[in-house]
């Protein structure tokens, strides 16, 4: 029987843990034999929504962007995950509907904590002043109400948030 095509569309903020569960995914998936691919925000921006900024309406083109891809792979059987911050309620509910076999997964984590990790420094260069419109900081970010799943990267290990996700992968049927 062909593979179900489906869509992770992780959301969160800068720091929180996305394309670290995405690449652990990735993994896990690929073990089970499923072909995935991986829509990470910041390489996105370097291709596809290359010259985009971080104005709501450049977001919201960049998230409908991925969404389109995303689309054509799911349609396609391929396991696809979306790994930017998506701050926008509406955009994230234009890709649900796009998409079809969607399942939003809120990597939930506080600013405080993404700001403390910095993986990139780029929380460093907000508080210098040097970025604005940063989201979280002086940027929106509208938590999901009904998402298929949270995961708390500051009180999980990336494994349990890992097999929370395949689990409900398989509750929904796409595993
Ligand atoms: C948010 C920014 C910004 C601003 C640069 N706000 O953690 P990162 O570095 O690697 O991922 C972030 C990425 C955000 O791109 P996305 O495509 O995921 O955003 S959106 O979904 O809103 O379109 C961050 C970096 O780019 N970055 N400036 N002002 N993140």
């Amino acid at each position: 029987m062909a593979n179900t095509g489906f869509t992770i569309w992780f959301t969160g903020l800068s720091g929180s843990g996305k394309s670290t569960l995405s690449d652990a995914i990735q993994e896990r998936l690929a073990a089970r034999g499923r072909n995935v691919e991986i829509l990470d925000g910041d390489v996105v921006r370097t291709h596809l929504s290359k010259g985009l900024g971080f104005s709501r309406e450049d977001r919201d083109t960049n998230i409908k962007r991925i969404a389109f891809v995303c689309s054509l792979l799911t349609r396609n059987g391929v396991a696809c995950i979306s790994a930017a911050i998506a701050p926008y309620r509406e955009a994230r509910e234009w890709a649900r509907k796009e998409i079809g076999n969607f399942v939003e997964v809120y990597v939930k984590c506080p600013l405080e904590v993404c700001r403390q990790r910095d993986v990139k420094g780029l929380y460093k260069l907000v508080d210098e002043g040097k970025i604005k419109n940063f989201t979280g900081v002086d940027d929106p970010y509208e938590e999901p109400e009904h998402p298929e799943l949270i995961v708390e990267t500051n009180k999980e290990s990336v494994e349990e948030s890992v097999n929370r996700i395949i689990a409900k992968l398989e509750e929904l049927g796409y595993l």
